[in-house]
């Protein structure tokens, strides 16, 4: 088939078949993907078992609820990144803290706490190394910013994020901080593992058949929020992990992979009743001012809520 006749006919279905007002913007994408998928089955003579299959597996996939991580280990997440990135670039906005994806395994309604947060429950305490984590949130001058908002959340020993691991306390590992008269924060917490997509799940099983992981390497994620700021989602990785330069998500990048300072100096040990060294990461987030010649960089999407 001609492709302009694959376009005659997606017309056909979408547009000339609308009885009623469409949303033209829906229809507009619609039309676009639906001729797109067409024109694959076509060029690439995709059998009917292979299409069934696809759509059984598109089900499975929402069925499990898998779509958000899946839509991370095909690089669209990071895609749409790279597509703030140069947004921002053309409305000359520079020097924030790199943004990288949000994953799909943010909870919102963490406990809040002014300056200072302990994020883990202890249940990991005897397996764990203890981190503290600690920095400015600043603005586009190089100003603190007292009151911004700092929501983290990462994984435990076993990759696992609590809520979604209903094994874990509720907000383990999650919290919400607001920085201090100096714009500053500080967190305790355990140094978390790399992330591994269910082995048995929809997004391995299509990651098997591209000859690929679903690791990622240890992370923190993190939401930084200021009035009058454009909103920053963002992660530092864990430096040394093997999994570094090789994210099944694509979100590692320059400037997100601070140093790991190790702590053993007896008094600070005592300061902390710690009986170990422990890990010290410092890291400063730097916003953008709001912009009016962009959307706004709080990106809208169904996100669980505990
Ligand atoms: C994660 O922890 C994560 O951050 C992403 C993007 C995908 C799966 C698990
Ligand atoms: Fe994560």
């Amino acid at each position: 088939m001609q492709h302009t006749d694959i376009d005659t006919l997606v017309k056909k279905w979408i547009v000339d078949a609308a009885d009623r007002p469409a949303n033209p913007r829906v229809q507009q994408i619609v039309v676009r993907l639906l001729g797109d998928l067409c024109k694959t089955i076509d060029d690439l003579d995709v059998t009917p078992d292979e299409f069934w299959s696809g759509l059984a597996y598109l089900s499975a996939a929402g069925a499990s609820s898998e779509l958000g991580l899946l839509a991370a280990g095909m690089g669209l997440e990071h895609f749409l990144d790279l597509r703030a990135d140069e947004a921002e670039a053309q409305a000359g906005l520079a020097g924030a803290t790199p943004r990288t994806i949000e994953g799909p395994l943010y909870v919102a309604g963490a406990p809040e706490s002014v300056g200072y947060a302990r994020l883990d429950d202890g249940t990991e305490s005897e397996r764990a190394e203890v981190l503290l984590m600690q920095g400015t949130v600043f603005d586009a001058d190089g100003q603190p910013l007292p009151g911004a908002q700092v929501e983290v959340w990462h994984a435990n020993l076993l990759g696992n994020y609590s809520f979604f691991d209903h094994t874990q306390s509720p907000f383990n590992l999650r919290r919400t901080i607001v920085a201090d008269q100096d714009g500053r924060y500080q967190f305790r917490s355990i140094l978390p593992a790399g992330y591994g997509c269910p082995p048995d799940g929809t997004t391995q099983q299509l990651l098997d058949l591209l000859g690929r992981h679903g690791q990622r390497p240890a992370h923190i994620h993190f939401f930084i929020s200021a009035p009058g700021h454009r909103k920053l989602t963002t992660q530092i990785n864990i430096d040394g992990d093997s999994y570094l330069w090789d994210d099944f998500a694509f979100a590692t990048r320059e400037g997100l992979v601070p140093p790991i300072t190790r702590v053993d100096d007896a008094a600070q040990l005592a300061a902390l009743q710690l009986q170990q060294p422990y890990a010290s990461i410092a890291f400063d987030f730097h916003l953008s001012r709001d912009s009016a010649a962009l959307p706004s960089a709080a990106v809208e999407r169904q996100r669980a809520a505990a």
